[in-house]
């Protein structure tokens, strides 16, 4: 693609970057890899940052609906895991709603299933029998992807797209494939799509001169990175 950003991405990093929830350094991820930078969504939680992070997602999804090759179908539901997942689906699917004359229900699981009143661990509107995208942060081995996606199937939902925030194009769990292709082989070719690219940062680091993060990021891709 093309080395230029949407304003939607570099609105993105800079606002992820003034509150630290992009970070250049060292960090141990969950697939106990090491990798030179780290996106914590959980940061991005004032309100002109979710502003601008669910009018990306909207935006990104909205595209997707549009897209001429493999777009999404037409969808009924926007489902975001527990719990960073919960206040980016609700102000993203008000942004469709608002700026894009998109019309969704919202549903979020708990992590902790309820015993009394309504049971279970699914909250909003049902998934049952409908059309679902998945939303969430960061896709790395697509270990927490996956768990998304089965909370919607085991609750009667067809996933259909599933939009992040940051890709960071790395390869799966078993290290041979791209973790995109293998979520792609479980929802539908090129239905898994997301606001920002590990090459969009890449990009954003070449323009701003940083140029020890952008080797650093360089050597991370090399190990991890789409072969
Ligand atoms: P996978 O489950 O390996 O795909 O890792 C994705 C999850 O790891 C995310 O849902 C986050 O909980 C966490 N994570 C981040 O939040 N930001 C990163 O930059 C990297 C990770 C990670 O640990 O891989």
């Amino acid at each position: 693609s093309a080395p230029t950003l949407k304003t939607y991405q570099s609105e993105l990093i800079k606002q992820a970057m003034s509150v630290d929830a992009l970070k250049f350094g060292s960090f141990t991820l969950k697939s106990g890899r090491i990798s030179p930078y780290f996106f914590n969504a959980g940061l991005l939680s004032t309100g002109p940052i979710l502003s601008a992070l669910s009018a990306a997602y909207a935006a990104t999804i909205a595209d997707a609906l549009a897209s001429p090759a493999n777009p999404f179908p037409e969808f009924e539901v926007l489902f975001g895991p527990a719990y960073k997942g919960i206040p980016f689906a609700a102000t993203t699917a008000l942004v469709l709603h608002t700026s894009h004359g998109v019309n969704v229900g919202l549903a979020y699981d708990r992590k902790e299933a309820k015993d009394h009143g309504e049971g279970g661990n699914m909250v909003g509107v049902s998934v049952k029998g409908r059309k679902v995208v998945v939303l969430d942060d960061v896709m790395t081995s697509g270990k927490a992807v996956r768990g998304a996606i089965e909370t919607v199937q085991r609750a009667g939902g067809e996933v259909v797209g599933v939009v992040q925030a940051l890709d960071r194009e790395e390869v799966g769990q078993d290290g041979s494939s791209s973790t995109v292709k293998e979520i792609e082989a479980l929802v539908g070719e090129g239905r898994v799509r997301s606001i920002l690219k590990m090459r969009d940062l890449m990009v954003w680091l070449e323009k701003n001169g940083v140029a020890k993060e952008l080797e650093a990021m360089c050597e991370y891709r090399d190990k991890y990175g789409l072969k």
